[in-house]
This record gives structure tokens, sequence and C-alpha cells, in this order.
């Protein structure tokens, strides 16, 4: 099984974001993404590579130029130890800039499109070790803890070559992924996660929104209460798989997030370690060539173990 990685992502590394007002430790750790790499190359089924570098041009086909120039050049400008909080092209106060933000998050595009280039030459299946995360980044800010839409990029990429279903099991709704689609029919979006009137982001990821215009019926949103555990999430699941099959979509991207997980410091749902292989047994029971793009999941020391046990879920 390939997967792609770059070590980029470990310079970029936040001291802190802002809760409620005050400092808190930053939740996106280097380490996370470590300990991912760390479990999978003890095992002989996992074959890393490292991403080819593609041009900006797409990067621009989902964010707005000024927004990746800068992005770009306050990144570069500022000192090691120096965090920039601008105010503006940022939603949030959960994704600040340091110094190596850039090159991880330009990085973390190249590891999404790589592996999205291997579907292309007949790769089945591809893992990209995406790290800073991208689903909630839109056409000009970033937030939670994303700059570059990862996920949103590789998708547009594979667009030229048929129609991209995006499933996103992260714990947080994609609002960055949603955005980018809402309004066209050759990308269908569906989520999975925390009631936002309850969760970040919020504003985003309503059972009522369906997408829009042409896009009418291409966004499925399916928010659910705190506390949710295996059982009911399986049952949702199914459905948003059937969902999928019904698109008949030539490429599937998984936007997988691990913060689902019940020990995680962020995420409010309580599933089990060992439910993690059989959601991956479902999601490769469609049989379509599925490129996962990795997003958040914060217990470091459990998340080692949940990938693996996710991508034997698709090795079975
Ligand atoms: N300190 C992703 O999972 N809320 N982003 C943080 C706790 C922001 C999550 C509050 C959550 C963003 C990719
Ligand atoms: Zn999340």
């Amino acid at each position: 099984m390939k997967i792609i990685y770059s070590p980029l992502h470990i310079a970029h590394n936040p001291p802190s974001e802002i809760y409620d007002g005050v400092f808190v430790p930053y939740a996106d750790k280097p380490e996370r993404l470590e300990a991912v790499v760390n479990i999978l190359k003890q095992k002989d089924e996992f074959d890393f590579s490292e991403p080819k570098k593609f041009s900006l041009s797409h990067i621009l086909t989902i964010h707005q130029r000024q927004y990746l120039q800068f992005v770009k050049s306050r990144s570069r400008a500022l000192r090691r130890a120096s965090v920039l909080y601008p105010s503006y092209f940022m939603t949030d106060t959960y994704a600040p800039i340091v110094h190596d933000t850039y090159n991880a998050a330009k990085a973390a595009v190249d590891v999404a499109l790589t592996g999205a280039q291997l579907l292309l030459e007949n790769k089945s299946f591809v893992y990209s070790l995406c790290r800073p995360p991208g689903h909630h980044a839109e056409h000009a800010s970033m937030g939670g803890y994303c700059y570059f839409n990862n996920a949103a990029i590789a998708a547009q990429y594979l667009t030229a070559h048929g129609r991209v279903a995006i499933l996103d099991i992260d714990f947080h709704h994609g609002n960055g992924t949603q955005r980018a689609f809402y309004e066209r029919s050759d990308v269908l979006y569906i989520s999975i996660h925390g009631d936002p009137r309850s969760t970040y982001p919020y504003s985003s990821g309503f059972e009522s929104e369906h997408g829009k215009g042409a896009g009418r019926g291409f966004s499925v949103n399916y928010p659910l209460p705190l506390g949710t555990g295996d059982k009911v999430y399986a049952h949702i699941l199914t459905k948003a798989l059937f969902e999928i099959k019904k698109y008949e979509p030539v490429f599937l991207i998984v936007s997988a997030g691990f913060d689902t997980f019940c020990d995680d410091p962020i995420g409010g749902f309580e599933l089990s370690e060992s439910f993690y292989q059989s959601m991956g047994k479902k999601i490769a029971a469609l049989a379509l060539p599925t490129l996962v793009v990795q997003e958040g999941g914060y217990n470091v020391s459990a998340i080692g173990s949940l990938v693996h046990r996710f991508l034997r879920g698709f090795l079975t």
C-alpha cells in the first residue's frame, strides 16, 4: 500500500493557539504525524514515498492568489520564534503562521496531489499523510489548523478525469471543502461530523445545507450529537456510502480525521479503537480508486494505531 509523506511538516510547529481568549498548547503537533509514520514503518505492507513538486497553479484552482502570496511571504518574513495572527485571511485563532508554515502547507498539497496522480496511474488506493490538514481552509482564509485545502485541490485535479466523491469523516465539518464545490455537480461532498450548534466550525455543516444552483443535492451533511458511538456512526456511514454509490463517482477522496475517537482531546464522539478497521473495510467495499487524505486526530498516543487499523480495513 502506497503512503505519501514529507518530513517538511515537522518545522511547522506553532507553540500555541488562542482558545477562549487564552493561549493554550497547539493541538496540531508534529508528533501526531510522526506517531503514524513510526507505526506504519514497522510493517512491511506500507510503501513510503516522498511527494513530487507540483506547480502553484493547482493551489490557485481553490485559493485566491493574494491569499496564497500572503501565506508565502508572511511565513518567510517571520523570524523563527515569531508567531503571526493576521487580522485578515484568518477565520479563527486556530491557524497561526510561523516561519515554516508555508513550506509545510505547500508540501502537504504536494503530498495530496502526488497521491491523486497515482490514482490516475491506476493505483487503486493511496494514503496521503498530509500535515497541516486542509478541510477548513477556504478560498481566502486559513482556520482550524488548515492553510491550503489539500483534499479540495486533489479533488479539483481529478475532476479533469471524471466525477469525484469526497467523504469527510473528520469530527469537524469541512467547511472549506464544501464551499469549494457547493455550486457544482461534478464533485459530491458528504460529511459526518459533530453538530455545528455545539462544535467547531459552528457556522456550517447543518443538515439543511444541500448545495446551490447546479450543486443542489451534491453537498450532504450528517451532523451528529456529541457522544455518538460506534452503532449510530456505523448506521450513518452506511447511508453516506449508499449516497456515494448512487452518485457513481470515478474517484473517491476520503478526508480522514481520527478526532472521532473516544479519547480524542478535541473531538466529542465516542468511537472505539476497533471500530476504525470496520470503517476502512466498509469504505473499501465501494471498490473505487481511493485517495485518503489525513485531516485531524489529536491523541498522539492513539493516532498511530487508529490509522493502522483503518488501513488494515482496506487491506483485508
Ligand atoms: N483548543 C481539524 O480537525 N478548535 N481542525 C480548537 C480546542 C479548533 C480542528 C479548540 C478545531 C479545529 C482539522
Ligand atoms: Zn477535526
